[in-house]
């Protein structure tokens, strides 16, 4: 499944009804990046220029100008000439033919010419949209463009006499999924699950972390999808660090191991977290502070509807750990008040949840005005809360201390309530051991 160029084509046409008549709207795609040397950094290109386009070179600029009232749109595509000798070396490029004729561009243009091209565009237009702040060196470019434009005010030419800011626009699109994204990224849910799945079924005590990565990056690759975020693979106490990606250690007999990995799959991502027992068995303690993560789990997930604002289900899962961590003796005194207190924090400092999409944290606000949003159908949202209990923790008995534990699903809002994109990998202990026992 891929999305077709009426796709792309049909998220133009919206933007062009957002941006109303006699603007222009201008959006660069991603520069490519160094990672050391002359060696690249595997291209991707931004995401919110690939939703628009579905081009993936780099160095690329999309530009759509409207007109008077009623009058139709046009598509402007400055990308990469053709060039013999770099497609030898580098590969096939579109070129300006396969601008207009694959990318359904009304006009194409060497990206060489844009600075020189844009001006004509941008004379005498109301409004100019583009993405503010994304790139100072863009920005300094569409500074003296404007400049360029306003310099042309005795022949009868000015620039736009306001400037807004597109991805305001863009994110809202983004953030709510159309039946064919929900496509692709249960796609990628189902890759990232059976990744997963591998995993639990591969590992053994004294394996490195970064050899359990790697089974993960077989069921990526093989599916063609490359990993959507670095991964964490955290054995015992490195699941404590929450941004762990070193994934150098081995993984010990009696330790849990925490894995949060998940691919990209046509430009869309997923992202889950499971925790299970390297030699396939809880112990008591680790058993008994998983189930208070995922019956957390299970009641934010549920709170994920319609309605409720996007914090809801934090609050849930938040009460639900507080609860657990007073009932095992980890906190003491009256829950409601640990909640107002955020005594918790000690043990479980991060949110609950992220917009997911083309990008893993992706894009769109999470409060209108003052208040945080509620959720819509279309919106995916990951529900993902945890407990960590510091190594040296001494304000709590030893048993429990380096125990890191984060179960994490990609839940779709839908009129019939949440749906669990990521549902394929297993998550309860007994559903883990079975699995694990072969
Ligand atoms: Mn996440």
């Amino acid at each position: 499944m891929k999305l077709s160029q009426a796709d792309f084509k049909q998220r133009r046409n919206l933007l062009a009804q957002h941006i109303g008549s006699n603007s222009i709207a201008i959006i660069a795609t991603r520069a490519e990046m160094y990672r050391n040397r002359d060696a690249d950094y595997k291209y991707r290109a931004d995401s919110s220029f690939y939703y628009l386009t579905g081009f993936a070179e780099p160095e690329a600029v999309a530009v759509i100008e409207t007109f008077a009232e009623g009058e139709e749109y046009s598509y402007s595509l400055f990308c990469r000439e053709r060039n013999r000798e770099m497609e030898i070396w580098n590969g096939y490029r579109a070129g300006i033919d396969g601008a207009i004729e694959i990318y359904d561009a009304d006009e194409a243009y060497a990206i060489d010419l844009l600075d020189e091209e844009i001006i004509d565009k941008l004379l005498n237009k109301q409004r100019l949209y583009y993405r503010i702040g994304q790139n100072a060196e863009f920005d300094a470019r569409v500074s003296q463009w404007i400049q360029k434009a306003d310099a042309q005010q005795r022949r009868g030419g000015a620039a736009p006499a306001e400037m807004i800011q597109l991805d305001r626009i863009i994110d809202e699109m983004r953030l709510k999924k159309s039946a064919k994204e929900i496509e692709l990224m249960q796609i990628a849910s189902n890759i990232s699950a059976e990744a997963h799945t591998r995993a639990m079924q591969s590992v053994k005590p004294e394996m490195m972390e970064y050899a359990l990565e790697a089974e993960l990056n077989y069921i990526f690759g093989k599916n063609g999808c490359v990993p959507a975020y670095n991964s964490i693979v955290g054995g015992g106490e490195n699941a404590c660090i929450l941004h762990y990606v070193e994934n150098n250690k081995p993984l010990k007999d009696g330790d849990l191991v925490l894995i949060d990995a998940a691919c990209e799959y046509e430009f869309y991502a997923s992202d889950i977290t499971r925790t299970f027992p390297v030699n396939g068995k809880f112990s008591p303690e680790q058993k008994a502070l998983y189930n208070i993560v995922l019956d957390a789990q299970l009641a934010a997930i549920d709170a994920t509807r319609i309605g409720n604002h996007y914090k809801y289900p934090h609050e849930v899962a938040v009460k639900i750990l507080t609860q657990g961590l007073v009932d095992l003796g980890l906190l003491s005194g009256n829950v409601d008040e640990l909640v107002e207190s955020e005594a918790f924090r000690q043990f479980f400092m991060h949110g609950t949840g992220h917009w997911l999409g083309m990008d893993v944290h992706d894009v769109g606000a999470y409060k209108h005005g003052e208040d945080w949003r509620a959720y819509e159908a279309g919106m995916v949202v990951t529900v993902e809360p945890g407990l960590y209990v510091a190594p040296d923790d001494e304000t709590v008995d030893a048993k429990w201390r380096g125990i890191g534990i984060r179960i994490e699903d990609d839940v779709l809002v839908t009129e019939n309530g949440p749906l669990v994109l990521t549902k394929n990998v297993v998550k309860t202990v007994e559903e883990i051991e079975q699995l694990m026992a072969g």
